[in-house]
Parts: structure tokens; C-alpha cells; sequence
């Protein structure tokens, strides 16, 4: 069941959204319409990855026939639009704008002309190779980007009621269904996406078709002898769609098995979770117990063994993948934006089967963390890699660091990570609850206002709170009286104190289920307050994670600390923590926002006098080491006062 509209009223979040409405949004319009002079890095050292310009709207123009020219850029640039489409979506839906909508409108305008009259929808193929359409899945990203379009169009038509977008979208649906559907060709693409994309539209709809495409594909994938390697030998084309990509295993692609048998998060990252995504959610719509029980073993190795304190998830650049158990090294991670934007999406979907807590602290980790981390407070800088240590020299002079940057870039070469950012920030609404029969979970702290449909008519839920900088949350339920349905207030697992008011008094203990502590069988007016503790804590990994053996990371409430040079000068490696020290909280409004900083007891390591003897005998070496303060910023504000040398995990005196 879905809820109604819900209105953001919270000062922290609403910064966000009218930073992707004011700044994000017609700034990623000026780049992806060529319109600025921007700086375009490349995501890493690598020669071969197009960085002189976006062309991702002028892909479309060339596809329509209105323009001429070449294609330019990835062959899955069109994805780019698609989530600014979405984000645009998203914003109208919150703040109606006229003048923004007619651009969507021209947008969507220009991807119907681009569309073949036939359905098939991908600028590449169109304008460059029309007789490789659909030969080589592997790297060719047409239902990758097929189901960005779907996941737009089900946005910009819920904002807007644009038929135009929802009979494109529809049109390129029959289409991959003709051509690969279970009566179509064999084959699925290497990058999972679509499968999320027919789902939002079944959504949409209610039409079964786009559920049972979507389920499909997750119930093909893996089931062949060799479907990539098989393409390859016909495929047509000259050059390989994507250099590089011969050296990935089947594992790469999650093709190594079919999903439902897979156990570990393997491979690339963000295919990983949108795959998870998508069965998870074919898991809650259709009751598939078969799926449900491969996201939750995946789960759990990503959370038990392979996810970053922050939240991120890929811990190599190699693939932008997955590696081992407990292999999360801090400086050549590669903890990718749009990854953890995907872990907030699997996350959700999960909720959806299951009130466990987890699913919302993991949410909320990656969120406040990782995904915050992706932009510069300007909205106008963008990682696409999110490491938890730097050293800017690193990753200037060693190449095994190219990817590690000490500052966000105007725009990437490969830009999946601004827009897929922006479209998240801008549906921040629809994370907050878990509407199932007579249950709202609240799985989110953010000041808003909300209706839920209950038995007996609809409650409405007013959230109050300055978190994350407080921990108390004033939540106004007014519901039916003839009604009664259960509210569930998520306790996050790093709260070690909380308390539940119900109308003035204590609420009943014994109401703690899984991670959330329920009011039960409300009805009428009501008022309850949550206070969660939110001193700062000091974290520990496990030890088999090699990278923060003898490390602590400070935490308070969701968000995750760290140390940056501005603040504590060069050299963070030479800096210890004491844990038994004083910590002290200290509230700043200033160039990194309305934060509360943290000051904590630790030493420095003096650098030795006589600098001649890179070795010295143990025996003769004690270091000297001064008592200083500690001083951390939340990680997300990180990189906002120029390059400098940062770290999350910070050695124990
Ligand atoms: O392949 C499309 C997108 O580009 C992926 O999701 C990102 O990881 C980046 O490789
Ligand atoms: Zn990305």
C-alpha cells in the first residue's frame, strides 16, 4: 500500500532538496546540453574513457534526426538524461514549476523522436551501429538504459501525467519483449537496471506483463552455458562496445549462477544491488520465497562481510567491484555513489517483506553517509568514488590510486553518479515509511507530514525533529477511531538508550520486535516521542577486517566521522585516539553547514629530529608523541575546503 504525498518540512533535508532544485538540476542540465564550460575528469587514469564533453542530449538530437553527427561518449550516455529526467520528476512532485516542467516536457518530446518507430529506444545503436541492436548485451547497456527511461517515465508521468512519456516508455517495453522476451531471443543485459524499470511501470500500471518481463529476466540470467561469450563470437561490430571488458568472469555480471542460487555479492557493485533491487521487490509483489532468500543471504554477506562503515560497497576499482570476505581496505576502495545509492534502494525494497530494523539502519547508513559524501555542499561537485582515507599526494603520483580523488570533480567522464544522486535526494519522501496492511513503519527521522491509508480510512503522521543533530522525534498521529493500526518506530542499532512517550507516559517495553519499537492499535489523536541517545561513539571493526586492526571510527547518531587536514594539519597517520578520553560535542554553523563537531582526547606521533635514517633498530626508536585534540566533521561534509588529507578509522592510543 503506498502512502499519500509526504511533505518534507525538515530544515536538514530540505537544505538537500532545494539544492537539487535550485542547484543540482539546472546545473546537470547545462552540462548534459554541452551549455558550460566544465572541468570533465576522468574517473580514473585511463586514456580511453571520453572526457572532452557530456553530448548526452545531442545524442538524442542526432538520434532524432534533427541534428547531424556522431554519437559521442559512453554507449550508455542516454542513462544520464533518463535520471535527470527523474530527479526533475521527483522535484516537480514536491515544488511545481512551469517553466521546469516545459524543459521535461521538451526532453521527453526529444526521446520519443529518437525513438524508432518500431519501439527500440538507444541513441548509440541508432546513430552508429543499427545492425548491432541487441548483439552484444554484454556491454551494450540497452536494457540498462531501456529501464532508466521506465523508472523516468514512471516518475515524470506520476508528476506530471505526460502520456507522452508513459506511451514511449510502453512502446520500449513491447519492444524488448518482442525481441527478448520468452518468446523473443534469449538474452539478458549485463548490467542489471531493467528488470527495476518494468517493475516501476507494473507499478504504475497494474499491467502484469511488465512484472512477468521483469521476473523473466531474473529467473534467466546465469542459466546459460556461455550467453555473453556465445554473442561475442556473432557480434558484428568492429570495436568492442566498452574496451577492457574481456578480462570479467561471468561473476562480474552476476551471470555465474541464476540469482535466486547466489549466495555472495559478487562482482560489480552497483549490478549487485540493482539485481537485488529488483528481485526483492518481484520478491514483496509477487510472494517469490525463492527470491526473497537469496536477497537475504546477500545481504547478509554484504552487511556482515563487505560493507563499509559508511556504507559504501565495491572494495576495488578492478570491475568497481566486490572482492573477498572482510577485504575492505580504506585508501583503494572504490565505495561508488550510485553503489549505495542502490544498497538504499535494495534496502527499501526489503522492507516491503520484512519489518526488520536492519533493512533501515543500513538504509540510513548509506544514505547519511556514503550517498550524502557524493556531492559538494555546493551541489555542483560530484564523487563517483567515496574512500574513507586520502592522501592527495597518493593519489596524484600512484597510479594503483588514479580513482582515489582528494576533491569532487566539476563532472565525470562517466557521470551515473551525479544525476542518480540528484533523483534519490529528490525522492527522500518515499524512504521514510513502510506502509503494509494495518503497520507503518517509520524507518526514517525527517520532519514531514504524511497520510497512510488504515483500516477504517486514512491516518495522517506529522514527524517533528532536528535530527540527526537531535535524537528526539515528536511524531502527531491522528487516525480513524473506528480504526486501529500498529506504528513502528525503528530503533537504530547504534542507539544504546531510547525511550518511547506515548501521550505523556512511558510506552509499553515489551513492543520492541526486530528493530522497531510499535505503538499498537492506535486510533484518534495521539502523541508519542522517541528520544534516541546520540552520543558520540567510537566504533571497532571486526578483526578480520585487516585495514582497522588497532582503529576506532567516531560516530554520532547515523553519522560517521572523520579526521581532515584542515582541521588537524598533515600527516592524520601520526594521529591516535584515546578512547577513554574526554569527548566533546560543539555546535558550528559555518562553510561545512549547521554541524555539530567533534573534539576528542588524542596524542601525535613527533616526527623524528634526525630525518637521515629511514630504519632505525626498534630498541633505540621510542616515539615522541604530544597530547592533542582530536577535532572530526561528519564524513558527507568532507572535501568542502579544498584538497586535503582525510581519514574515517584513526589508530587507538
Ligand atoms: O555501467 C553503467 C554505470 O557506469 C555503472 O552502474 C557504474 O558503475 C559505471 O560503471
Ligand atoms: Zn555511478
Amino acid at each position: 500500500m503506498k502512502t499519500g504525498k509526504t511533505v518534507i518540512t525538515d530544515p536538514f533535508w530540505l537544505r538537500y532538496r532545494s539544492l537539487v532544485r535550485h542547484e543540482m538540476i539546472p546545473y546537470q542540465w547545462k552540462v548534459l546540453n554541452d551549455e558550460i564550460d566544465v572541468r570533465i575528469e576522468r574517473e580514473r587514469n585511463d586514456p580511453s574513457i571520453p572526457n572532452e564533453k557530456s553530448h548526452a542530449l545531442e545524442n538524442f538530437r542526432i538520434a532524432a534526426g534533427i541534428h547531424e553527427g556522431h554519437h559521442y561518449g559512453w554507449v550508455f550516455q542516454d542513462s544520464d538524461v533518463y535520471k535527470w529526467l527523474e530527479a526533475v520528476a521527483w522535484s516537480l512532485m514536491e515544488e511545481p514549476d512551469e517553466d521546469l516542467k516545459k524543459l521535461a516536457d521538451s526532453v521527453v518530446d526529444l526521446i520519443a523522436l529518437a525513438q524508432e518507430p518500431d519501439g527500440y529506444l538507444g541513441t548509440y545503436f541508432t546513430i552508429e551501429e543499427p545492425d548491432r541492436k541487441y548483439k552484444s548485451l554484454m556491454n551494450s547497456h540497452e536494457l540498462y538504459c531501456a529501464g532508466h527511461f521506465m523508472e523516468a517515465a514512471a516518475a515524470y508521468y506520476e508528476a506530471t501525467g505526460s502520456r507522452k512519456v508513459l506511451e514511449t516508455a510502453k512502446k520500449l517495453a513491447a519492444h524488448i519483449e518482442r525481441e527478448l522476451g520468452p518468446e523473443g531471443t534469449f538474452g539478458y543485459d549485463g548490467h542489471e537496471e531493467v528488470e527495476i524499470g518494468l517493475m516501476k511501470l507494473y507499478h504504475l500500471t497494474g499491467e502484469e506483463r511488465y512484472l512477468r518481463l521483469g521476473s523473466y529476466f531474473l529467473r534467466i540470467r546465469g542459466t546459460d552455458a556461455d550467453f555473453f561469450g556465445d554473442q561475442q563470437k556473432t557480434d558484428s561490430g568492429s570495436e568492442p562496445l566498452i574496451g577492457g571488458m574481456g578480462v570479467f568472469s561471468r561473476r562480474y555480471f552476476q551471470a555465474h549462477r541464476p540469482p535466486v542460487q547466489q549466495d555472495t555479492a559478487e562482482g560489480h557493485a552497483v549490478r549487485m544491488v540493482y539485481l537485488c533491487t529488483a528481485m526483492a521487490d518481484a520478491a514483496a509483489s509477487e510472494g517469490d520465497k525463492e527470491m526473497l532468500e537469496a536477497c537475504r543471504r546477500i545481504w547478509r554477506n554484504i552487511v556482515d562481510r563487505r560493507m563499509y562503515i559508511t556504507g559504501g560497497i565495491g572494495s576495488t576499482v578492478h570491475g568497481e567491484a566486490f572482492t573477498f570476505d572482510y577485504d575492505l581496505p580504506n585508501d583503494t576502495m572504490y565505495c561508488e555513489t550510485c553503489a549505495s545509492v542502490g544498497l538504499v534502494f535494495f534496502a527499501s525494497q526489503m522492507l516491503r517483506s520484512e519489518s526488520i530494523g536492519e533493512y533501515g539502519d543500513v538504509m540510513e547508513r548509506a544514505l547519511y553517509n556514503t550517498v550524502l559524501a557524493g556531492t559538494a555542499l555546493d551541489g555542483k561537485h560530484f564523487f563517483y568514488v567515496n574512500p574513507l582515507e586520502v592522501n592527495p599526494s597518493a593519489s596524484m603520483w600512484d597510479p594503483g590510486k588514479s580513482h582515489v580523488k582528494p576533491v569532487r570533480p566539476q563532472w565525470l567522464g562517466c557521470a551515473c553518479c551525479p544525476p542518480n544522486l540528484a533523483r534519490l535526494l529528490a525522492s527522500v519522501d518515499r524512504y521514510i515509511y513502510t506502509v503494509k496492511d494495518d503497520r507503518c513503519l517509520v524507518n526514517l527521522y525527517i520532519s514531514s507530514e504524511t497520510e497512510v491509508p488504515v483500516s477504517g480510512g486514512t491516518a495522517r503522521i506529522t514527524q517533528e525533529t532536528d535530527y540527526p543533530k537531535s535524537g528526539t522525534v515528536r511524531i502527531r498521529v491522528g487516525a480513524p477511531e473506528n480504526g486501529a493500526f500498529d506504528l513502528g518506530l525503528r530503533i537504530p542499532g547504534w542507539s544504546r538508550t531510547y525511550g518511547v512517550t506515548l501521550d505523556g507516559a512511558a510506552a509499553d517495553e515489551s513492543s520492541f520486535e526486530n528493530g522497531y519499537f510499535y505503538i499498537r492499535k492506535l486510533a484518534g489523536e495521539h502523541e508519542i516521542v522517541l528520544n534516541l541517545g546520540m552520543k558520540p561513539r567510537l566504533y571497532k571493526a571486526d578483526p578480520r577486517v585487516r585495514a582497522d586492526l588497532g582503529k576506532a571510527a567516531m560516530t554520532r547518531g547515523p553519522l560517521v566521522y572523520c579526521l581532515e587536514e584542515a582541521d588537524n594539519g598533515k600527516d592524520l597517520h601520526l594521529l591516535s585516539i584515546d578512547p577513554a578520553g574526554e569527548v566533546q560535542e560543539e555546535e558550528e554553523k559555518g562553510e561545512l553547514g549547521d554541524i555539530i563537531r567533534i573534539t576528542a582526547a588524542g596524542k601525535r606521533i613527533r616526527e623524528p629530529e634526525e630525518t637521515e635514517r629511514l630504519y632505525r633498530s626498534a630498541d633505540e626508536s621510542a616515539v615522541q608523541e604530544e597530547t592533542v585534540r582530536l577535532r572530526f566533521i561528519p564524513y558527507y561534509t568532507w572535501a568542502n575546503r579544498g584538497s586535503n588529507e582525510m581519514c574515517v578509522w584513526v589508530r587507538t592510543i
